[in-house]
């Protein structure tokens, strides 16, 4: 197939899922261009099934608001038309659902019927998307998509009870590379962040609010009053400045390594003994996952996704949002016995499986499938 992806080209999740997706089908044949405003993060090698188009908007002193979602339907019409793609695969609603319904009418008049792909990925539909001031955008182009995929039933739920969707939403999951997210020995590398043989705590994300960074650091202050351990934050955003002071108010901050932005993150979650995602709303979780296929235990919050991904009392646990004594006695369980952290580092990577690459990618393939051939009738 030939294949158009748009998403948005940072290291945030529909990113990385976006730019992984891409790469899995290319190896397998596909042909995959992606239309983005830059190089995605992960898109970093050369492969000839692989193209790259990137979407400028021209300057222009009226616009206080440059219109990138003109620019990119009609970059995805110059694309479609002239690569000959079979299908559009848009990643979060927001613009690129209605950005790809507007391509899809221009091309009409060049007698291009160009199936649609939507997949939701979490705040696109829990946060943003449901500002009045983008709703019934976001409805009408979910609404109009050829086929609409959410990461997570938990997020399927959330978009039938939000908007008023019309249309049959699947569920395909995020996955991980296993070949790429795997244990690796890096003991010199361990013991130059715990040379005590501390336990090693870990936190990614993009900072933002959702992720209660702050919760992240209390939890290993109770941590680390009973447990010699360490913990690594790694990422970059808002809340960064804001967990740093924490950390300092607590007297905590010689104890925890802010990393920033990561490229070789495999690397480091395999150091790590337990992975720390306190999030208010989080769709899937696709760190947490990450950290798994690492055999990194996960403490988490119980909500969206996330209980269809960590397993209570196997792969890690899960307490209510806040509740960071309940998340730090839970993690203290875990680290205090050698025994019960190796079972819970097994157990993490064997429901990683469930989620590995080769099993989510015929899934995708089967979507664009059903999109295309009643177009083709
Ligand atoms: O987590 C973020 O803030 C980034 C965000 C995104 O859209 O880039 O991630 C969302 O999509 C990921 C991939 O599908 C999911 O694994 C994340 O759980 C989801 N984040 C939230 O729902 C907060």
């Amino acid at each position: 197939m030939k294949i158009g992806i748009v998403c948005y080209p940072t290291f945030g999740g529909s990113g990385v899922v976006a730019t992984e997706l891409g790469k899995g089908l290319a190896s397998k044949g596909h042909q995959v261009h992606f239309i983005t405003y830059s190089q995605p993060a992960r898109l970093d090698f050369f492969s000839e099934n692989l193209f790259y188009h990137e979407v400028s908007v021209s300057q222009y002193p009226l616009f206080d608001f440059p219109p990138y979602e003109s620019a990119l339907a009609s970059k995805l019409v110059d694309v479609v038309r002239f690569e000959q793609l079979e299908v559009l695969h848009v990643h979060y609603a927001i613009p690129h659902a209605s950005a790809a319904y507007l391509a899809k009418q221009i091309l009409k008049t060049y007698g291009i019927n160009i199936p649609v792909v939507t997949t939701l990925h979490g705040t696109d539909i829990t946060l943003v998307g449901r500002d009045k001031s983008f709703k019934p955008v976001v409805t009408f182009s979910i609404n109009e998509s050829d086929g609409v995929t959410t990461v997570s039933e938990s997020l399927r739920q959330e978009t039938s009870t939000f908007f008023d969707i019309t249309r049959e939403i699947k569920v395909i999951p995020n996955f991980v590379d296993l070949h790429r997210f795997v244990n690796k020995k890096r003991e010199h590398f361990k013991r130059a962040i715990a040379p005590g043989d501390e336990r090693i705590l870990i936190h990614t994300s993009n900072f933002r609010k959702v992720k209660n960074v702050s919760d992240v650091i209390r939890i290993f202050h109770e941590v680390n009053q009973k447990i010699p351990s360490k913990l690594l934050m790694v990422g970059d955003g808002p809340e960064r400045g804001n967990a740093e002071e924490l950390s300092r108010q607590l007297g905590i901050s010689s104890e925890i390594r802010f990393l920033g932005k990561q490229d070789a993150i495999e690397e480091i979650l395999s150091v790590s003994d337990l992975f720390l995602m306190p999030s208010s709303s989080e769709s899937f979780g696709l760190a947490a996952l990450e950290a798994m296929a690492c055999s990194v235990p996960v403490i988490s919050s119980n909500t969206g996704g996330l209980p269809e991904l960590n397993v209570q009392g196997i792969t890690g646990f899960l307490s209510d949002i806040g509740d960071v004594s309940a998340m730090a006695k839970n993690a203290i369980y875990i680290l205090e016995d050698c025994d019960r952290l190796g079972k819970f580092k097994k157990a993490a990577y064997e429901r990683a499986k469930d989620f590995e690459l080769a099993r989510i990618l015929p899934l995708y393939e089967a979507c664009y499938q059903e999109a295309i051939d009643p177009i083709k009738k």
